[in-house]
């Protein structure tokens, strides 16, 4: 099986915890962008009915559109019944990291408003050394500069993320993202969230604690579920 099949197997899992009715959120990255595709499917064939999507990004936006999703905003639907969405790496707590793909900030703000956050991955990653934090474009320096200090002891190396041609990526939002790479794992995940968090000018962080309701993972030999 390649990646994709993986994937898609854990995004089709996934999308069985999605119910006629309800209001999601739609994920962003190459996992998500296989639930998106499997909802779409299932709105196209009549077995979903009345669902709202509340895209995390502009790209996810675009392709739930493409398939006649219905789509909505946090304004107009604030409450969510599920979220669903990849992550870069997934600890025993199930506490995430995310962010790889540059949608972390709608990505927090959606998936913190739903009852359930399902999250999809071909494996667990977790290996903790690595984190992207969204900053806004005013002395983004500053900013980079501050997060590498703070994480002295963990041998913390900060980098603003380029895009391919070699400008500063821009988020959906109009940011920056600066990518912590670590060379040993944070301690306390917890403090370390609240103190970047309390940086003027940091809009957030890959850190998705307390969130997660379900993993689903799907690797060699199937897919497997991982629930507090
Ligand atoms: O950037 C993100 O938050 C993405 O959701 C990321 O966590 C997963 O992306 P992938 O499905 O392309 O691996």
């Amino acid at each position: 099986l390649t990646q994709d099949d993986l994937k898609k197997l854990a995004a089709d899992k996934a999308v069985e915890y999605v119910k006629s009715g309800m209001v999601l959120g739609l994920g962003t990255g190459s996992t998500a962008a296989f639930v998106v595709a499997k909802i779409g499917e299932l709105i196209k064939s009549g077995e979903l009915t009345n669902i709202v999507g509340v895209p995390t990004s502009k790209r996810t936006q675009e392709q739930a559109a493409s398939l006649n999703v219905p789509l909505s905003t946090l304004d107009a639907h604030p409450h969510l019944d599920l979220a669903i969405d990849g992550a870069d790496e997934v600890d025993p707590d199930l506490d995430l990291v995310k962010g790889r793909g540059g949608a972390l900030l709608r990505e927090k703000m959606v998936e913190a408003a739903s009852d359930k956050f399902v999250v999809v991955v071909d494996g667990l990653g977790g290996s903790g050394l690595a984190m992207p934090v969204e900053v806004v474009q005013f002395c983004w320096k500053y900013n980079l500069v501050r997060l590498q200090e703070l994480f002295k002891e963990e041998g913390c190396e900060a980098k603003l993320r380029l895009d391919g041609d070699g400008k500063p990526y821009v988020t959906d939002n109009m940011n920056y993202i600066v990518d912590l790479y670590f060379k040993t794992p944070i301690k306390d995940s917890a403090a370390a969230g609240k103190e970047i968090a309390a940086f003027e000018g940091v809009v957030e962080h890959g850190l998705f604690l307390d969130m997660t309701t379900a993993v689903i993972i799907a690797g060699g030999d199937g897919v497997s579920i991982k629930s507090k």
